[in-house]
Parts: C-alpha cells; sequence; structure tokens
C-alpha cells in the first residue's frame, strides 16, 4: 500500500475536521454587518417602490383638494424679549435628560393627548403627516411589549451590535434587561407611515416619511420637558414586526421610536455626560 493512499483517510479527516469548526466558527459569530444599527424594518421597501410605477391604486397626494392659501403673520418681539425667550428655551431644554429609571405614579392622560398634539404639529413631506402614536398604558400590553424587547435586546447585545457598539455603550450602563417598560405609567411607540392608505383604500406616497416622524419626535421630546416628564429614545432594533403585530398597526407601519413617559423616579440617576460647547456645533460663514 502506498503512503498516499494510507494517507488519503488522514487527510479526508483532518479536512473534515477543519470545514466542521469553521461552519460552527461561522454559526456563533455571524460576520457582523458594515452598519449593525440600521434596522432591516424600517429600510425604505424598494418593491413598493417598483410596484409603485404600475399600481393604479396609487394616488397624487393632494389630488383633490384644492388648498387655499390664507395669511399668516406670527406674533413677533422686540430683540430683548427674543433674547430672554431663546435663552429660556435653551436652559429648558438643556435640562433634559435620557431618563430609564422612571416613577410608577400616574400622569393625566390629557397630558399625554397634548404633547402628542404638539408632536403632531411638525412639518411633514407634502403635508402628509405620516406618523402613528401608539400609547399603551394596559399593564398587560406593556409587559408583553416588555418580554418581546428583552428577547431581542438580548441577541442585539449578545450578537447583532458586536464588542465596538457594546463597549462604545459602556458609560451609559445599559443593557437588555428594560425594567421601565413595566414600570412607567405610559409608553408611546411612534410609526411612521411609508405610505398613506386612503378611505377607498388607494395608496399615497409619503414623501421623507422618516425625516418627517422623527422631526415630531423632536417636539415630541421637547413637549415632554416641558411639562416635566422624562423618557429615554429608545429604538430597539429588529423588534418592529413583531411590535407591529401585537398592537395590530398595519403592515405600512413601521415602529420608529419607543418613549416609555412618566415623572422621573425619585432616585433616577444619570450619566454625567456634557454637551459639546457652541463653538463645536456651530459654523458661521
Ligand atoms: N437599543 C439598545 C442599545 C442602545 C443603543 C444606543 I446608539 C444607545 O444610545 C443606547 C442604547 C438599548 O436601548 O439598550
Amino acid at each position: 500500500m502506498s503512503v498516499v493512499s494510507v494517507l488519503t483517510p488522514v487527510l479526508v479527516l483532518v479536512l473534515c475536521l477543519v470545514m466542521g469548526f469553521l461552519a460552527l466558527r461561522g454559526r456563533r459569530s455571524p460576520t457582523a454587518p458594515a452598519k449593525p444599527w440600521v434596522d432591516e424594518d424600517l429600510r425604505d421597501d424598494s418593491e413598493e417602490a417598483q410596484l409603485r410605477e404600475e399600481d393604479e391604486e396609487w394616488v397624487e397626494v393632494n389630488q383633490e383638494k384644492e388648498v387655499a392659501h390664507v395669511p399668516y403673520s406670527p406674533q413677533r418681539h422686540s430683540s430683548e424679549q427674543m433674547l430672554q425667550r431663546s435663552l429660556n428655551f435653551y436652559e429648558l431644554m438643556n435640562g433634559r435628560r435620557s431618563v430609564r429609571f422612571i416613577s410608577p405614579e400616574p400622569v393625566p392622560l390629557a397630558v399625554i393627548q397634548n404633547v402628542i398634539r404638539a408632536a403632531g404639529t411638525a412639518p411633514s413631506g407634502a403635508h402628509t403627516e405620516p406618523w402613528t402614536f401608539v400609547v399603551v398604558s394596559d399593564p398587560d400590553v406593556k409587559h408583553r411589549i416588555r418580554l418581546i424587547v428583552e428577547e431581542e435586546e438580548e441577541v442585539n447585545y449578545r450578537q447583532r451590535m458586536g464588542d465596538k457598539w457594546v463597549s462604545d455603550l459602556a458609560p451609559l450602563r445599559t443593557n437588555w434587561i428594560k425594567e421601565y417598560l413595566d414600570v412607567t405609567p405610559y409608553l408611546i411607540l411612534v410609526f411612521k407611515q411609508t405610505y398613506g392608505i386612503l378611505a377607498d383604500n388607494k395608496k399615497r406616497t409619503h414623501y421623507y416619511n422618516e425625516i418627517s416622524v422623527s422631526i415630531a419626535c423632536g417636539l415630541l421630546l421637547a413637549a415632554l420637558q416641558n411639562a416635566g416628564l422624562v423618557t429615554v429614545t429608545s429604538t430597539p432594533l429588529n423588534c418592529g414586526p413583531k411590535l407591529r403585530l401585537l398592537l395590530e398597526r398595519p403592515l405600512n407601519e413601521k415602529l420608529l421610536m419607543l418613549l416609555p413617559v412618566g415623572y422621573a423616579a425619585e432616585d433616577a440617576t444619570v450619566p454625567d455626560l456634557k454637551r459639546k460647547p457652541l463653538q463645536d456645533i456651530m459654523v458661521h460663514i
């Protein structure tokens, strides 16, 4: 028997072992995507865009509505008043912090309705107002949301986010356990509507829907701060489809943000972060 034929089974075995090892390693640490923070569910649906061409179900945004243009003269202030008002508003907003320790103390629903009214004043592409704010106070639904979010976030922290992201977050002391989802009086789940559905079931394009809803979220945060309430802008990666199903939202709605809302807990703490000074964020030309 030649040396080669004696060695062949050994070589095959070694080859199998190496391939098996590589396969297992690949499964344990899947290659991290280039941008792990991009939620697949939030991507603009390219299939939908292609269908749009042939689909006769779509209508022009303001097809049937003749919109009148009316005079508009907003209130003006003297320079001194403007200076004072802008400083007051800056100071109010500078006191805003992302808070993860929220009190269970009840908050009047009318306040939540008003902050959502304020969010709904945001500008939007072609005035399509592509937002839905789902307010949850039912303890059972809040708990189910918590279970969905914690299950996904554990996978996010352990696998999807990767070491660099997790270590970048270390100063914030966050993890996948989200007690605030059970505790806070309200959860506001902000959905972007990727397209509109009219009463006759025709669809209409929601231009810049993610930017529009993000602006609305900014106003919502300012309105909460103004009311003396706190929140944390959570964006639970990969939870969108399950939460959409749980909350019985239609397919054109994608979860952009989940905001637990209430008073700050008495023993709440926040990381001692500093904001960039004006000269680092403003360029005057
Ligand atoms: N969504 C996770 C992780 C997280 C990500 C960023 I970027 C933060 O600024 C904070 C947390 C979580 O909510 O824990």
